[in-house]
């Protein structure tokens, strides 16, 4: 058995030739950054996969959440989970606004919508949710109670990536959703991100503001910054968007393995598939009830470690308790009884493409004892 590292992800990589013949198109056209062709083509081709009806092109996924609280000018407090990548706070955190953290639901790891109305007050302006994993999170409820008090929401759909909800496409709930396409994600541009937006005015001044604000040669409509996708990155994700449903579909695969291999075992609990739902098998998080398993979470972390196994504790710490962010009250950890229960029970297993069925029973192995 080989006792090669086996990491949480490995990227999708467009095959090098191909890539190399869109490169030479680059350098022959000299056309390397804003708006260019590949750009272009990007986002026709993703607002075509994705099932939106606009899509502006970023340089990661952490500016189109940046944006978008610009864009809709959102002030005061927002609503948001502490179970999440830093950068969903950050975001709201370099508005200028105050995020106020909701406790989430066991089921989805998302937002939990009961709990919201609580948090509201006269300064609340927004409510910024996150699909954790790709797990379609509550947004119809989540949305019912935006609108009953006039506030806003940008899904953070970073993780949700292709995901359908009986057919439809998740990145088309709230008023603007951002994707990211780092590395480590299931498809990815290098780096990369996008905000999905619902109509050509709205999607014509992101574009401004992901341009410095500028809306023609000498007129800057709004304090923009610059977050545009170069050509590279653009002709780099035209080619992996061709491949991405076979990386699904491998990381599915993968997925029913785990799930059959850990139905059994007492104290290890999983996601199964939701009914209606497309996943996109991004992450496999399992959560690690200690009493029941007979090992801690951080015990069984670091035994796959040992064994070159480098799952991560996706998402240990909570946000709420990094310095910035807990001396806020609603990160008082009575507040996130959930969210710290799962905070401190996750790992997330390997899941890519690459990982083959050996990879995976060497890993259950561990899991199994
Ligand atoms: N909102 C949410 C909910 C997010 O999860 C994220 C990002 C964002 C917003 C912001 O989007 P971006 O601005 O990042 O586009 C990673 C990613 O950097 C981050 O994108 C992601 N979420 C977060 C959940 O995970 P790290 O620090 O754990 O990644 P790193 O570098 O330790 O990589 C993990 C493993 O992936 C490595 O052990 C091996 C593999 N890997 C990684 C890279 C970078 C590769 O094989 N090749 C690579 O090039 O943060």
């Amino acid at each position: 058995m080989s006792d090669k590292q086996i990491t949480v992800t490995s990227p999708l990589l467009p095959d090098r030739e191909e890539f190399g013949q869109l490169l030479k198109e680059i350098w022959d056209s000299k056309w390397i950054t804003n708006n260019g062709q590949f750009h272009k083509q990007l986002e026709k081709a993703l607002c075509e996969y994705l099932k939106v009806p606009f899509i502006s092109l970023f340089t990661n996924g952490t500016l189109p959440l940046l944006t978008a609280l610009q864009a809709l000018r959102i002030t005061g407090e927002v609503i948001t989970t502490p179970y999440s990548f830093v950068a969903t706070t950050h975001s709201i955190w370099w508005n200028g606004c105050k995020p106020v953290f909701v406790d989430i639901e066991e089921s989805t790891c998302g937002i939990d919508p009961d709990k919201i109305e609580a948090a509201i007050t006269p300064k609340t302006t927004a409510i910024m949710p996150v699909s954790c994993y790709g797990k379609p999170c509550k947004m119809d409820e989540i949305q019912a109670i935006a609108d009953k008090y006039g506030l806003k929401v940008i899904h953070d759909a970073a993780h949700a990536f292709g995901i359908e909800v009986n057919g439809e496409s998740w990145l088309n709930k709230g008023d603007m959703a951002s994707l990211s396409f780092h590395a480590t994600k299931v498809y990815n541009t290098l780096e990369g991100g996008a905000l999905v937006v619902h109509d050509e005015q709205t999607k014509k001044r992101i574009d401004y503001l992901k341009n410095f604000g500028f809306a023609g040669e000498t007129e800057v409509v709004a304090p923009g910054i610059n977050s545009k996708m170069d050509e590279v990155r653009a002709a780099y994700g035209l080619l992996n968007l061709k491949q991405v449903d076979e990386a699904i579909e491998k990381r599915h695969q993968v997925a029913i393995q785990y799930r059959e291999a850990l139905r059994d075992v007492k104290g290890v609990r999983y996601f199964d598939d939701m009914p209606g739902v497309r996943h996109n098998y991004s992450y496999f998080p399992i959560f690690i009830n200690a009493e029941e398993y007979g090992m801690t979470r951080d015990e069984l972390y670091f035994k796959l470690k040992e064994q070159g196994i480098l799952g991560r504790r996706y998402f240990y710490p909570l946000i709420s308790t990094f310095s910035t962010y807990r001396g806020l009250p609603s990160a008082a950890q009575e507040n996130l009884p959930v969210a710290t229960k799962i905070a401190n029970e996750v790992i997330c297993l390997p899941m890519h493409h690459e990982l083959g069925k050996e990879d995976v029973e060497r890993i259950l192995k561990i899991i199994l004892k």
